[in-house]
């Protein structure tokens, strides 16, 4: 086993792989670029290196950067994680070159997989079955139109390069095809570097369904079963789950075997992922994604095996050492992105400061994530701050642990996407598993997440906005939302109370020292969501009767009244004595004693009920 591994990579990826490493006794080293001295990845690696600026193609895409930080590390290995380099032959090729070892297949490996003729054709020759269209590129929009008279429209006009929805185009009827198939030409050159394009059959509404594979250098090659990831927004996926719903047992074995056959036919090793398309009951091969993903712990929780270290093992040699049989799918797991992003506002990226974060936890619950309270979210890199996973004995137990998780999940300060995934846990076709990659994109109603986001966004101090939609420091009015624990007569509960522009609630201070409620202004109002926090800060709210309640926290050194007694405005009932000072407590509106509920001697916190009044 290597004795230092570097991380190339940021966020709740680089910590994964960094326990993984801490599992085998493997040290850490973290790269960060100038926005991430303080990141969670940064705090957790045995030592850190910065690779430049904040900009992702200044620092973390740097290819000599990195290599150097793992030169002056004195590391072995490098890890890619997923996204940056994770997926760039010519940067595997430099590590490769390096003294260094890559953490991933071999960069021709991911060569022969990158193009996607190239892999059709591969696959094609291990008898995986592949959606119908061409295994070379097309050269012409006539040879397009040649090859969509024979399947029939529509067909997909799609970059050699492509991936990730990116130089894909749909097209419906012939006269569509001159302008598709030169759009298709120039987005894969300005993406991928490559106008090469192929053509294949269109599926209207697929789902995407994907077999997580382990593959070591002894020739052994193992799949872990498949996930379903068709709830996808714009071609990023926002839930994925193992196994699929849409799979019945046989076509669950014959999509693992045909992704080991593809991958085996490539050579090769490490984790990958084989991705298919399925529809009605049949599954095509799309593209080989030669990482680790987001969504492997999904794969991990329902096997057991954690993918991550068999990475770092498979790369220093070592030979897996269960056979496919033993692989066995326990149950059932769900994984939701937890995006900074309004899901109201087309899931525009959100930044601001984690104000509160406080993740779920118990029993079936994961959460991957590398940041704390307190941590500015900006907007240099992926919107994605954690992810919630869980996991149970089948999908309906999943779906109702996954409501208590995810209603758990505490976040203030920064949106994220939490609503839409509570929402989503009460829609039929989602809760069915019957949804298909077109669902969010073509299917659910935007008002319906408005209304998610209304209900289970999270309460916070907000500058409301003017007509005109932009908010500024003079004259936005400061709506300033407080959360109090309330105890009435002995009973709990918490009250939110809206402040808008208006002075301080009274402070405690105050009242001891005989008046002067704190002064106006923004600076006392805006200081007062901190303190709001804290668990001392009990008040009593008036119910039908008058409750006298102790002002602060002291000692009972006499009572006045007892029960039946009638009292006026303004007259005493206890002396507390606080402070080494005695402060009468007297009623405000007065009544007939209904309750005392303390005697001489007693102690009694700020906000208890002395005396209830009728
Ligand atoms: C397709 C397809 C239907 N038919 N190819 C989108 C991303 C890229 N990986 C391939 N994609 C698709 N290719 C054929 N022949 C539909 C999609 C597609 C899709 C695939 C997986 C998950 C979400 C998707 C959303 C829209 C379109």
């Amino acid at each position: 086993m290597f004795s230092k591994v570097l991380v190339a990579n940021r966020g709740e990826i680089a910590l994964r792989v960094m326990r993984a490493c801490r599992d085998l006794g493997v040290r850490t080293v973290a790269v960060y670029s100038d926005a991430d001295k303080h990141a969670g990845h940064v705090r957790y690696a045995d030592e850190a290196y910065n690779v430049g600026p904040a900009r992702a193609a200044d620092s973390y895409l740097d290819h000599e950067a990195v290599i150097e930080a793992g030169r002056k590390a004195g590391a072995d290995a490098v890890h890619p994680g997923y996204g940056f380099l994770a997926e760039n032959a010519e940067f595997a090729r430099k590590v490769e070159e390096s003294e260094l070892t890559w953490i991933g297949p071999s960069a021709d490996a991911m060569e022969r997989l990158g193009e996607k003729t190239k892999a059709r054709a591969l696959m094609q020759e291990a008898d995986v079955p592949v959606v119908p269209g061409t295994t070379e590129p097309v050269e012409s929009a006539e040879e397009v139109k040649q090859i969509a008279e024979e399947y029939g429209y529509p067909v997909a006009i799609k970059a050699e390069g492509g991936g990730g929805g990116r130089g894909l185009k749909v097209v419906r009827s012939e006269d569509e095809v001159e302008e598709q198939f030169e759009t298709a030409q120039r987005e894969g050159e300005a993406y991928f570097d490559n106008a090469s394009v192929y053509v294949e059959k269109y599926l209207e509404a697929p789902r995407h369904v994907e077999v997580q594979i382990l593959a070591d250098e002894h020739g052994n090659v193992r799949h872990l079963g498949e996930r379903d990831c068709s709830l996808q927004r714009r071609h990023q996926k926002v839930i994925e789950e193992a196994p699929s719903p849409a799979l019945d047992a046989d076509l669950r074995e014959r999509i693992g075997e045909a992704a080991r056959r593809g991958v085996r036919e490539a050579d090769y090793t490490n984790a990958g992922t084989v991705e298919f398309l399925v529809e009605d009951g049949e599954f095509y091969f799309m593209e080989v994604n030669t990482r680790i993903q987001v969504e492997h712990t999904a794969t991990e929780e329902v096997t057991g095996i954690d993918v991550v270290k068999w990475q770092l093992r498979v790369a220093a040699g070592d030979e897996l050492d269960f056979a496919q049989e033993d692989v066995e799918i326990d149950g059932h797991a769900i994984e939701y992105r937890i995006n900074a992003e309004d899901a109201a506002n087309d899931f525009a990226p959100a930044t601001g400061s984690l104000e509160t974060y406080d993740p779920p936890g118990g029993i079936g619950v994961r959460v991957d994530d590398a940041v704390r309270q307190g941590d500015e979210i900006g907007g240099d890199y992926d919107s994605m701050i954690a992810k919630l996973i869980v996991s149970a004995g089948d999908r309906e137990e999943c779906l109702a642990r996954s409501e208590r998780a995810l209603s758990e999940f505490e976040i203030e300060g920064i949106q994220t996407i939490v609503p839409f995934h509570r929402l989503m846990l009460t829609d039929e076709a989602f809760r069915a598993g019957e949804h298909t990659t077109k669902y969010l994109d073509e299917e659910l109603d935007r008002e319906r997440i408005d209304q998610a986001v209304e209900k289970w966004g999270s309460a916070d101090t907000v500058a409301t906005a003017d007509a005109d939609g932009e908010s500024d420091e003079t004259d936005a009015e400061e709506v300033t939302e407080r959360e109090f624990i309330v105890e009435v007569n002995g009973k709990r509960f918490e009250v939110n109370l809206e402040e808008r522009g208006a002075p301080p609630m009274p402070e405690v201070e105050a009242i001891s020292n005989g008046g002067g409620a704190g002064g106006q202004g923004a600076q006392a109002t805006r200081s007062r969501p901190e303190e709001a926090t804290s668990e001392d800060d009990e008040v009593v709210i008036e119910g039908e009767g008058e409750q006298v309640a102790a002002e602060m926290q002291g000692t009972i050194l006499s009572v006045e009244v007892e029960e039946g007694e009638e009292v006026a405005a303004g007259d005493v009932v206890c002396v507390l004595e606080a402070m080494k000072m005695e402060n009468d407590i007297v009623t405000e509106r007065g009544g007939t004693v209904t309750q005392v509920l303390v005697e001489e001697g007693d102690s009694a916190d700020m906000g208890d009920v002395l005396v209830v009044l009728e």
